[in-house]
């Protein structure tokens, strides 16, 4: 898959209203990589209607395009790729669906990561590093050192998700990470392509 540093995940409880296409495209000009449609509670007609839109618009910019959880809404718009959790459909299976699109997996333990990286796995989600409000039902952060675990041990690109923010964000990168993933703090921003700039400045002078 293409190099990627900074990924945003849609969050609608946090757009304020705004609209899902609007606040994914100042996510964009404000330097993201790769967009996630994730969508916990719209009906499976919904969520292909907005990931429709979602893939028009990351066409539009050469951006890479995700969908979480429906890999069938994700073949249906001609996604760059899927991404699963651990109860979703295992990773074997899901490779035999999706053919040679990106497959990320959210991992939270270093068995997890190791089994990721062995079956295929195109990038890992690493997490959640803090706090975080955004998904339900998630395990205790696993703070930084899953990171320094991970960094030191797993070759595919992995991604740092799960409470970072501006103020947190160096301690991430501290402990080895080079990818970050977000929801509330960049769909929740007043300026969202500001502090997708900023997220972008922080991770190319880390990167130098
Ligand atoms: N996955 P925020 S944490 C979608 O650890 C998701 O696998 C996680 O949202 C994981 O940036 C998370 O608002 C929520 O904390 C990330």
């Amino acid at each position: 898959m293409k190099e990627f540093k900074l990924y945003a995940i849609t969050g609608e409880e946090f757009h304020q209203g705004r609209d899902l296409i609007e606040v994914m495209e100042q996510a964009i000009l404000g330097g993201v990589d790769i967009i996630q449609l994730r969508d916990k509670t719209s009906s499976k007609r919904e969520i292909l209607q907005k990931a429709k839109a979602l893939r028009e618009l990351t066409h539009k910019y050469g951006v890479t395009f995700i969908v979480n959880d429906h890999i069938d809404v994700s073949l249906a718009v001609d996604a760059d790729g899927i991404h699963i959790g651990q109860d979703d459909l295992p990773l074997a299976e899901a490779r035999k669906i999706v053919g040679d699109k990106i497959i990320g997996i959210s991992t939270h333990k270093i068995e997890e990561a190791r089994e990721a990286e062995a079956g295929g796995a195109d990038y890992i989600g690493v997490g959640p590093i803090f706090h975080t409000n955004s998904k339900v039902d998630v395990v205790d952060p696993v703070t930084t050192t899953y990171i320094n675990q991970v960094s030191n041990e797993i070759t595919i690109p992995f991604v740092a998700i799960g409470g970072i923010k501006l103020h947190n964000v160096d301690q991430v990168l501290e402990a080895g990470a080079t990818r970050i993933c977000m929801i509330s703090e960049i769909v929740g921003a007043e300026d969202i392509k500001g502090v997708c700039k900023t997220f972008t400045k922080i991770l190319s002078e880390k990167g130098e």
